[in-house]
């Protein structure tokens, strides 16, 4: 049977129609059944080593497209369905997109799943399957709500296993479910993502919002990721969830270990397990509570097994991020481990005098990146500069201890979703021009520099741009309800909302240029500034940005003296769908956090290999960026890394300073709290912003902002040369080959978990 039969046959069976009379989202179950039918013939991948991967969050976006495409079957499904008068994209529309991470690190090791298939090697995600996920971000009045985002459904990607283990919380003990989801590589064969679930879930506890009894761990524990952290109660939740993740994973690892009658005492020649972020470190003291306990080890031989079976990747500098549990939180979540902890702090107590690398501080504090850190073998960076920063101040002390466990591992992204999926225009005039090897290979990108002279590639290039502008306008009017200018320059930035990434800097950018307007001074060609931003709901100041913004957006956007001339659009719920279409269309791509704290940053990847050109400080890995695309191919402002970190260390930046002395930071500032402003915004949300700026601003603003504003018009007048404009585009997607998560992963296994 070919697949139009099989469609034919699986719709006239649950539906009781034809194709062509279902509606999409009958169509949509029936794809999905199709397709999970087409993954099941694939064969499991498998090997003497395999890679367990941790993590907390899995940002994994909707999968349909994507699994079609790694299939090899995505143009032919389309076409069947275009002959029975539908659309596979509309069809693409109805999946749920779920949202078990925050930005970054959880799209990061989604990326990372595609790519461990795609290479063929062994290798599983362990996480959680929050059923109401981050949160679903609405706007009222001009500020954030969060709602409950429920994306799981009866036909889903997930499949029940039957495998479920105990998890005692001292001496409470609940039962675990086990749900898979199955990752299939691009041509190749099939890993998993396995998630915890409770089963004594009750999803009935959250009535109102994302707000729910904290208390009943046995009933709450996978309703939610990052639960609100701002309490005693939502930071012990935290907790819990990270041992219910690694206690699972533990026993999973083992059991699989088991069933191949792999030798527990050899468990580093047969296991890599790779820690993402702090999140899931118990798995250490986890692992050797096992195989002392249950396995016969002995202490010495549990924790040498189990040092070189993790390696630990760290994803922040911001010490606000770095996970320091107090004592008396892990003796209430998990007592079983705390002796397990006190040794291993113990050991390194004895070993080491120096306050800064104990895993246990004078205040009783737990340092989980110390445990990873003396318990691993392996400590990762996530981009040139990030890792270079950790060698040098932040974990400088640990890497005079243990210099061979560094190593870099610069960021990567998958090509499937990030060019094949969410730009099939792009793709398929790359394969007309230099072939499809790029696909498996994509350093082959490099190729399309041949053509930098010739007129018919330069022209067509843009011509997609503009078509994928318009595309994205029409879905922007259809869900905000803004009219966006195609013609105009779609300058974005979408990430988590972080005062580090600096989204006020760019609102003040935006105020200038309204300004400038009003004073008549207008720009050639029309610019459109579009932002997508969650905000952590316990982050005030967050918050206060993304209203900034919707106030802006309502003033600039209603007045008719300067509306022609620019639009602001902050879109509701941004997420990884709302990427895949944001991402093709932009000109102007935002990473301007300031020059240290942005670790490697991954979007700045995506806009470049979807030819946009990077505005960014010196900072993550847009260092990088900058080495491969040169000087004349990206727009670079701000102070360096060294230069901030030296006034952090001396404590000399004063925001205030920069206001007085500069008239055109002064006017934007003031532009926050001044009358136009407060009558379509709050007082309270305007006012505390505005004194934030001033008398505080952690993340240097304003020592940024002259800079930022004279590069950026530069960046403006430099798009009025189309032809210069369309050589920078070429060349940016010709240099992004470096950036395949294909690279990274190989690294990974090459200098890591030596798979194979
Ligand atoms: C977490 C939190 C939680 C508490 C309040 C403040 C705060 C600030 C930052 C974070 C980030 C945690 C780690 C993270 O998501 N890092 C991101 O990882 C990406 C993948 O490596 C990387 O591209 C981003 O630069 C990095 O921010």
């Amino acid at each position: 049977m070919n697949l139009e039969q099989r469609l034919n046959e699986l719709t006239g069976k649950v539906f009781g129609k034809s194709i062509a009379d279902c509606t999409d989202a009958q169509l949509y179950d029936a794809v999905l059944q199709l397709t999970k039918e087409e993954m099941a013939k694939k064969p499991v991948i498998s090997g003497a080593k395999k890679v367990y991967y941790i993590s907390m969050e899995f940002l994994i976006g909707k999968l349909l497209s994507n699994n079609l495409i790694n299939l090899g079957i995505y143009e032919e499904l389309s076409k069947v369905l275009a002959e029975n008068g539908k659309s596979l994209a509309e069809i693409e529309e109805v999946e749920p997109e779920p949202s078990l991470g925050n930005g970054g690190l959880g799209r990061l090791a989604a990326c990372f799943l595609d790519s461990i298939a795609t290479l063929g090697l062994p290798g599983d995600g362990i996480g959680l399957n929050y059923h109401f996920g981050l949160f679903k971000q609405v706007f009222e009045d001009r500020i954030q709500k969060a709602e409950k985002n429920d994306w799981i459904e009866e036909n889903s990607w997930l499949t029940k296993t039957g495998t479920s283990f105990e998890v005692a919380f001292g001496k409470k003990k609940v039962v675990s479910e086990l749900y898979d989801i199955d990752v299939i590589g691009y041509e190749n064969g099939l890993n998993k993502l396995h998630l915890f679930d409770i089963k004594s879930i009750d999803e009935s506890l959250v009535k109102e919002g994302i707000n729910f009894d904290k208390s009943a761990v046995d009933k709450n524990l996978t309703l939610f990721l990052y639960p609100d952290d701002s309490d005693e109660a939502g930071n012990l939740l935290r907790i819990y969830q990270e041992y219910f993740m690694v206690c699972n994973g533990a026993q999973l690892i083992i059991k699989e270990m088991k069933e191949k009658n792999q030798d527990l005492h050899q468990m580093d020649s047969h296991v890599a397990i790779q820690i993402n972020d702090t999140h899931p470190t118990l798995v250490i003291p986890e692992l050797i509570r096992i195989l002392t306990t249950q396995e016969g080890f002995i202490m010495d031989e549990a924790i040498e097994v189990v040092s070189k079976t993790c390696a630990y990747t760290n994803h922040t500098i911001l010490a606000e991020a770095l996970e320091k549990w107090p004592l008396s939180y892990m003796e209430k979540v998990v007592p079983q481990l705390v002796p397990i902890i006190k040794e291993l702090s113990d050991r390194i107590a004895k070993k080491y005098k120096d306050e800064k690398v104990q895993i246990i501080d004078k205040d009783n504090r737990v340092h989980m990146a110390h445990i990873d850190i003396h318990y691993g073998y392996s400590v990762n960076g996530v981009a040139a500069i990030h890792t270079d920063i950790l060698k040098e101040s932040e974990l400088n002390h640990f890497y005079k201890l243990y210099p061979e466990k560094f190593n870099n591992k610069t960021n990567g992204i998958t090509f499937r979703r990030w060019l094949l999926s969410c730009n099939r225009e792009l793709a398929a005039f790359l394969t007309e021009t230099i072939g499809d090897g790029f696909k498996k290979d994509a350093d082959e990108l490099e190729k399309l520099l041949e053509k930098i002279n010739d007129q018919a590639v330069l022209d067509k290039i843009y011509e997609i741009k503009k078509h994928k502008k318009a595309e994205l306008a029409a879905y922007v009017k259809e869900k905000e309800g803004i009219e966006l200018d195609t013609n105009s320059i779609f300058d974005i930035q979408i990430k988590r909302l972080h005062e580090y990434k600096r989204q006020q800097m760019n609102a003040l950018y935006i105020i200038h240029k309204y300004l400038e307007i009003k004073g008549g001074k207008k720009p050639t060609t029309p610019l459109t500034f579009i932002f997508g931003a969650k905000a952590a709901p316990a982050y005030v100041i967050a918050q206060d940005i993304i209203h900034l913004l919707l106030v802006l957006s309502e003033i600039i956007n209603n007045d008719p003296q300067v509306s022609p001339y620019m639009k602001v659009v902050m879109v509701e719920n941004y997420n990884v769908s709302y990427a895949e279409k944001l991402i093709p269309a932009c000109d102007i791509s935002e990473q301007i956090s300031l020059a240290s704290k942005e670790a490697s940053g991954t979007g700045n990847m995506k806009f470049m290999l979807n030819g946009a050109v990077t505005l960014g400080t010196s900072d993550g890995a847009n260092v990088e960026i900058h080495e491969l695309v040169g000087d004349d191919n990206i727009y670079i402002f701000g102070k360096d890394s060294d230069t901030v970190i030296e006034h952090y260390a001396k404590a000399d930046y004063v925001s205030k300073d920069y206001y007085d002395k500069s008239p055109v930071i002064k006017e934007a500032v003031d532009f926050i709290i001044s009358k136009e402003a407060l009558k379509v915004g709050h007082k309270e949300n305007l006012e505390r912003l505005y004194k934030e700026l001033l008398n505080k601003d952690w993340f240097m603003t304003l020592l940024d902002l002259e800079d930022y504003i004279k590069v950026k018009d530069q960046a403006f007048a430099d798009y009025e040369n189309q032809q210069k404009w369309k050589k920078m585009m070429l060349t940016n997607i010709a240099k992004a080959g470096f950036f395949s998560s294909d690279r990274t992963i190989a690294e990974y296994n090459r200098d890591i978990w030596k798979l194979k």
